[in-house]
């Protein structure tokens, strides 16, 4: 008798133990490239993603009435599009919760069709092809402008600010640069400007001697490239080599921190002009502080620099997360409703509310050069 009494006991003691310790978790996929060629973007957006939740956790997160645990997945898809999709799968075989990223818009594309087919939110805080958000999906969403807007603007800045008469073009063939590098010659022609020339490269190239030749005989003022900082850097040197002296401009691709030290130092002051896909307004002094201090926060948590993604990608997981308490639950079919609804949302990279089709509504650009191998902010352009 006491010996089944004991056993009670302790099942009902084990019960009451695992009933306290068992707290929810709620798990948080990412995945950018952390190894390649562009593995200090998505090590930058990886921290992003690091940061939030730390800060959360630390806060405390209570959804639905229980304190949740977050917990950060981390995937690596290289920036391969074989890749990103093998991660997508092995985060949705993880039930995760939701999902930010991928960084490229090569990878979040084809891993849009896996968490919309298992009804999970994604936000991608730097894809900016349009097609990203124009596939009919209910779970995808993107926290930055588009190519359309990003490629437009920039062609017509070319022309009107930059005074460009003869333009030429470069893209590394991925989803990203070549859409891009497209919709910045439409921005140019709608300008009256006109292009003198268009190469491709590939985003692991190393040697753009040959299109840098035929690019220097067509005489060109400004150089527009479609494409990442690590192709970027290099092709500025070696337009230096080869004594062009044009203006180089890209979009948020190469609008990185570490742009000067990848050119080798042979980077002029102001002949790089770049826009990031996003951007606070520098008279909103509130907002100006909000980046300000994260950046420094940054700073003193992982000993670097904001590269360029990784407030958008720390925006992206408060987003999912606010959306969960919001809603009252984690459970994707319950807080997405919720997400798809945001608006008048405070981060750090400005005020987000999302269209219908889960792109960022008046989505910002901001325009940067580079002034003593140091990124300058020039302004805001909506
Ligand atoms: N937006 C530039 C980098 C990411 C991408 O769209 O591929």
């Amino acid at each position: 008798m006491q010996i089944k009494l004991n056993a009670v006991l302790g099942a009902l003691a084990l019960t009451i133990a695992g009933s306290v310790s068992a707290q929810e978790v709620v798990k948080i996929g990412h995945v950018g490239p952390t190894s390649g060629q562009i593995a200090h973007l998505g090590k930058d957006n990886e921290n992003g993603a690091r940061m939030a939740i730390d800060e959360l956790n630390a806060k405390g997160v209570t959804i639905g009435g229980k304190k949740v645990k977050l917990e950060l997945l981390a995937e690596d898809d290289g920036g391969d599009p074989k890749q990103g999709t093998a991660a997508a799968q092995k985060l949705v075989d993880a039930k995760v919760h939701g999902v930010v990223g991928h960084l490229n818009s090569g990878t979040s594309i084809p891993a849009s069709k896996i968490y919309s087919d298992a009804g999970i939110p994604q936000i991608s805080p730097s894809a900016t092809n349009p097609k990203f958000t124009r596939q009919g999906f209910k779970t995808t969403f993107r926290v930055v402008a588009d190519d359309v807007h990003l490629g437009g603007t920039l062609g017509r800045y070319a022309v009107k600010n930059l005074k460009g008469k003869s333009i030429a073009v470069i893209d590394d063939r991925t989803a990203y640069g070549q859409g891009v590098a497209d919709e910045f010659e439409k921005g140019v022609a709608s300008a009256g400007g006109k292009t003198v020339g268009r190469e491709f490269t590939n985003d692991k190239a190393t040697d753009f001697t040959a299109i840098l030749t035929n690019i220097k005989a067509k005489k060109p003022d400004i150089i527009f490239f479609g494409g990442m900082d690590a192709v970027a850097g290099p092709m500025i040197r070696q337009m230096k080599q080869l004594g062009i002296k044009a203006k180089f401009m890209g979009g948020d691709g190469i609008c990185s921190g570490e742009l000067p030290k990848l050119a080798g130092g042979a980077m002029e002051d102001e002949q790089v002009v770049c826009a990031e896909a996003g951007g606070i307004d520098e008279k909103d002094a509130a907002a100006v502080k909000a980046m300000t201090d994260f950046k420094a926060k940054f700073k003193t948590k992982f000993n670097a620099d904001v590269q360029i993604y990784s407030p958008y990608v720390y925006d992206s997981v408060n987003l999912l997360v606010a959306a969960m308490v919001k809603a009252g639950s984690s459970e994707p079919a319950k807080y997405l409703p919720v997400l798809a609804k945001t608006a008048g949302y405070k981060g750090v990279t400005g005020t987000i509310a999302f269209d219908e089709k889960g792109d960022i509504k008046n989505g910002a650009l901001t325009m940067h050069s580079y002034k003593a191998e140091k990124i300058t902010n020039i302004g805001v352009v909506r």
